[in-house]
């Protein structure tokens, strides 16, 4: 397997609306991001994913984009973006930007101009459809709810919008698109940018002939056959030829509904797409009927099984990410964790060793690496996302769902909890902003906040810190190759990774009772190297007997 910078770095993903406010107004900005890398510099972290900050009228948060080139007005400047690159890079800490090309915001001069007449020049620039007998050309659903084709009045036609309507669906078989796109990302990187992470990348590439779906999905069909189209590695191998090959940067593509065998293609060792997938298998276990919306928690055994297949299933082939947490997914300690006092540190730390002593590049989102937890919605008022609003309002009155019942699903599982501000003290708004923080501050933020954790030993963020630290240090930890243990035991996760000599024990117990494990005598003189358990000060596991407490976590090293 080849070694490469990126393999071997730990990625903190920035939503930058929620990160740090500089300017009291309520809304984080690149100004913000710039005050708090010494903080990043202090975790330990190797690159900054930045969620979009180009200007947008925010209809989804920054993936609505209006101008690929401009900054958004409310995030700062040009100046300031240039000002952040130069300090992160000062620091040795790369940036990578969100790459949002599937669509564009309605509102980019391509869409106006696309939609202003049928035989405009960008016409085919989106895809553009008649109707059928009064109804949409096919029966694709959107991601957010509602068919995913808008009709337009002006030319009498619908537009494809798998996201929201106000995000139109670029044509990628149209290579002026193509040009465009690879043009615009070359400037990025003439300006000295670390890469790219490629939003929904997998669906660019749209089945030829835009047929119905083969199966449905409530009332319409189910766009998830849409991903990984006929001619998507063409365009990726297209666009490492054009731009990527030329600098050097980490490119992750966001590949929902990818496979073990497709990854091992789009993120193949001989690099000619990208470096890495990041993929959703894992995160969809805890999914209800026929949707994302349920209470229920992470099984562990399925949640083994997952992680494991992905872990051999690329190994020497294909590189993955590794993550539990982005600004789409709820809070890990609430999904997989307790978020109760008595556990919720022992969980988050349980959480952190499990996923970060994997194979593959680790991703921490901002606030994981403090325990942040979801947020107590207590009405659907509160919510904020398009896609919350839009699921609660579909399945309430379109397909007849009891309100009551729904609630507690949607606040579980909500976008909306992981973009609650980032928990930097216990001063008003938890120091994210001296004005009216854009969205609702975890009332938490007393307990749970940086400045408090930074000095706390046994804090997860210190925890967070040693993991990265480990990661830098042993090699085996980047590379080894991973064997589970244990694979239907309920409570506990165990795996080894072996590299040459080298050879780690993981071994974390998910449960919220005592267990037994007694580790193999190969590792009876093993160096211990990190472990964690509630209450726990000493730094040596209690192998002797055996007894792990709940979510007490350790691992050995030979
Ligand atoms: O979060 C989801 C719904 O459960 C996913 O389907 C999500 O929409 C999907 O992973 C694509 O996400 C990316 O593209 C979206 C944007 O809203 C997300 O924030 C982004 O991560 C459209 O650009
Ligand atoms: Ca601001």
């Amino acid at each position: 397997m080849n070694k490469t910078w990126w393999k071997e770095s730990v990625v903190y993903q920035i939503y930058p609306r929620s990160f740090m406010d500089s300017n009291g107004d309520g809304i984080g900005d690149l100004n913000g991001i710039t005050q708090k890398l010494d903080y990043l510099k202090e975790l330990g972290i190797d690159v900054i994913w930045l969620s979009p900050v180009y200007r947008s009228p925010n209809d989804d948060n920054g993936y609505d984009i209006s101008d690929y080139e401009a900054i958004m007005d409310e995030f700062g400047t040009m100046e300031d973006f240039d000002r952040m690159l130069e300090a992160a890079h000062d620091r040795g800490i790369r940036i990578v930007m969100d790459l949002v090309v599937n669509h564009t915001s309605d509102e980019h001069a391509w869409f106006v101009e696309s939609r202003s007449s049928r035989g405009n020049d960008k016409r085919d620039f989106y895809f553009w459809r008649e109707g059928k007998n009064g109804n949409p050309p096919n029966d694709w659903g959107s991601f957010f709810s509602g068919s995913a084709w808008e009709y337009d009045e002006k030319t009498d036609m619908y537009y494809l919008h798998l996201f929201s309507r106000k995000q139109p669906d670029l044509n990628w078989e149209n290579p002026r698109v193509r040009r465009e796109v690879f043009d615009m990302m070359t400037r990025w990187c003439e300006k000295g940018i670390d890469g790219f992470r490629m939003d929904v990348i997998s669906l660019v590439s749209k089945p030829d002939g835009l047929p119905d779906a083969p199966a449905r999905n409530g009332l319409y069909g189910d766009a998830g056959f849409v991903f990984n189209g006929p001619r998507i590695h063409d365009y990726l191998q297209e666009m490492n030829r054009e731009v990527l090959s030329r600098y050097d940067l980490l490119t992750v593509g966001e590949t929902p509904n990818v496979t073990v065998e497709e990854a091992r293609q789009y993120a193949n060792e001989d690099g000619t797409e990208l470096n890495m997938v990041f993929q959703f298998e894992h995160m969809n276990l805890d999914g209800g009927d026929g949707y994302k919306w349920s209470t229920r928690k992470l099984p562990l055994v399925a949640l083994k099984k997952n992680l494991s297949k992905w872990q051999t299933g690329l190994d020497g082939a294909a590189w993955n990410s590794l993550y539990f947490c982005n600004h789409d997914q709820p809070r890990i300690v609430n999904r997989l964790g307790n978020p109760d006092d008595a556990y919720r540190e022992a969980s988050a730390k349980c959480i952190a060793t499990c996923l970060h002593l994997m194979q593959g590049t680790p991703y921490i989102y901002q606030g994981e690496e403090l325990g942040m937890t979801n947020y107590p919605f207590r009405s659907v008022e509160e919510f904020q996302d398009i896609e919350s609003v839009n699921a609660f309002r579909e399945l309430t009155q379109e397909r007849g769902e009891d309100p009551a019942s729904l609630f507690p699903k949607i606040a579980a599982k909500s976008r909306d909890n992981a973009r609650t501000p980032m928990q930097w003290d216990d001063t008003e708004n938890a120091g994210f902003s001296s004005g009216k923080p854009w969205m609702p501050v975890n009332p938490n933020y007393t307990k749970i906040n940086a400045r408090e954790q930074i000095r706390r030993p046994d804090s997860v963020f210190c925890h967070y810190k040693k993991l990265i630290a480990m990661r830098h240090h042993y090699e085996v930890i980047v590379y080894g190759h991973y064997q589970l243990l244990l694979e239907d035991d309920p409570d506990l996760f165990v795996y080894t990774r072996d590299l040459d000599a080298r050879r780690l024990l993981v071994v974390c117990n998910f449960s919220e009772h005592n267990r037994i494990y007694v580790p193999d005598e190969v590792f009876r003189n093993a160096e211990v190297l990190i472990h964690s358990g509630p209450g726990i000060e000493d730094c040596t596991p209690r192998e002797e007997n055996g007894i792990l407490r709940p979510y007490e976590s350790y691992v050995l090293i030979l």
